[in-house]
């Protein structure tokens, strides 16, 4: 088998990396805009980023160059609830109407995500995800959005890596909104993005103007086997998804997907995993190595040598990732798998001869679509593969310096220029991914 004809290949980024535009058109402040100062590398911030909210034209312009099929993009919800008051800010709809008509123009198919990390300031002020009352500002959020956007789109992500946003916002601090809190103080935003996420499914389904396909873009780290013995291989499956780990794939995912609680999250009740286990409709996570993120440890990547392959993140290159993700996770929870995020990190500039070489994401790319490829061979139904990321951009606490887009931003000016790796990128997608 190969990857099905009418496979997604695309590319991804977020509101706050990438928009600009931080107090246009009714927008107000999020906590990334907010609290930034004195958190992130070179006192940099997004206020203007990549400008893509101006220049979104030229942007889509050149996703069609490179042959997208799909964009996955996520919604500012500053820009459609500047405040707190219920009511929908136009403008801020209006951005989003024109880009997703932007992208249908193009024959883009557009997939949106409704909370890539930006929490509007005033509900952080309000008590953020701690407080109860997130659920149904939240719903109030996603239908909104569904109510205004469903009848052109139809792929939707609820929620980015809370995997990630959760305890890099609420427990190292190494995130807005920059806290150490308590132990059980977590765990209550744990179940409070966990209600959202359900309670969402139920209203966007009841609000969407056709039926509409729903997941929830998770950073599921998966361990490798060591080796393809049956013994390894089983070895990787637990420690994938059954050590009790928090923030691991099965965290999310079992209640999510299983409605069971995973080891570690007693605090959800019976209740509680009615609400949180809708049925969805595809299985989408993000995955940039096969041990998690941060600089992995010796122990935790077992081809692991001195000198190892890293990207410009210092995170070690397993392309084996994709393979063993997809294979893990569609034997877990049974679902067609989307892959939302995988991509490099790289220094990359403009050279001498005017264009950005960087051979090292060709190479990068190529290998985790050999492992992608080979889940499509074995019948792993694969619908969707989102490079991350479209364009170089904002990357949270370590500002613009590293650069994982296939598009180089030159950010005094805001000049694009395709990366080779965006013309190789062409033409995988034009051969459908035959030449690998
Ligand atoms: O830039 C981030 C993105 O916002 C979420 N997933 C990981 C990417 C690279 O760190």
């Amino acid at each position: 088998m190969a990857f099905s004809k009418d496979f997604l290949w695309g590319a991804a980024s977020a509101a706050h990396q990438v928009e600009g535009a931080y107090l246009e058109d009714g927008k107000t402040l999020n906590i990334w805009d907010a609290l930034v100062k004195g958190h992130v590398d070179n006192g940099e911030d997004a206020k203007v980023a990549c400008d893509h909210y101006h220049r979104y034209k030229e942007d889509v312009a050149l996703m069609k160059k490179i042959g997208l099929k799909s964009y996955r993009f996520s919604i500012s919800w500053a820009r459609i609830f500047p405040d707190d008051s219920g009511k929908v800010n136009e403008k801020g709809v209006q951005f989003y109407q024109n880009l997703v008509d932007e992208l249908l123009k193009a024959n883009i198919v557009p997939m949106c995500t409704l909370y890539h990390w930006d929490m509007p300031m005033w509900f952080f002020e309000k008590g953020g995800w701690e407080s109860v009352e997130s659920v149904n500002y939240f719903v109030q959020y996603a239908e909104a959005c569904v109510k205004a956007l469903s009848d052109k789109i139809e792929y939707w992500l609820t929620f980015n890596e809370p995997e990630c946003f959760i305890p890099a916002g609420h427990e190292s601090g190494a995130h807005a909104p920059f806290l150490q809190l308590s132990d059980e103080r977590v765990k209550a935003i744990t179940r409070h993005v966990m209600l959202a996420h359900g309670s969402a499914v139920m209203k966007m389904r009841e609000v969407a103007k056709r039926p509409i396909k729903i997941s929830t873009a998770q950073a599921a780290c998966v361990t490798s086997p060591a080796d393809e013995t049956p013994e390894e291989i089983e070895k990787a499956r637990v420690s994938t998804f059954e050590t009790p780990r928090p923030y691991f794939c099965s965290w999310w995912a079992d209640p999510v997907y299983l409605g069971k609680r995973q080891v570690g999250t007693d605090y959800l009740s019976d209740e509680d995993l009615k609400i949180i286990n809708q049925p969805l409709d595809f299985f989408a996570f993000n995955m940039y190595n096969a041990d998690g993120y941060g600089a992995p440890k010796y122990e935790s990547n077992p081809r692991a040598y001195a000198g190892y392959p890293r990207t410009a993140m210092d995170w070690h290159i397993t392309p084996e990732c994709l393979y063993w993700g997809a294979r893990f996770c569609y034997e877990r929870y049974g679902l067609p798998i989307m892959i939302t995020e995988n991509g490099m990190a790289n220094i990359d500039f403009k050279m001498l001869d005017g264009k950005v070489h960087d051979p090292q994401r060709i190479d990068y790319v190529h290998r985790h679509l050999l492992g992608l490829r080979r889940a499509t061979d074995e019948n792993i139904p694969v619908i969707g593969y989102q490079y991350w990321s479209i364009m170089d951009n904002f990357e949270w606490a370590k500002g613009y310096t590293p650069r994982f887009g296939l598009i180089h931003v030159h950010y005094p000016t805001g000049e694009r220029t395709l990366k080779d790796s965006a013309y190789d990128y062409a033409k995988i997608i034009k051969t459908n991914g035959k030449k690998l």
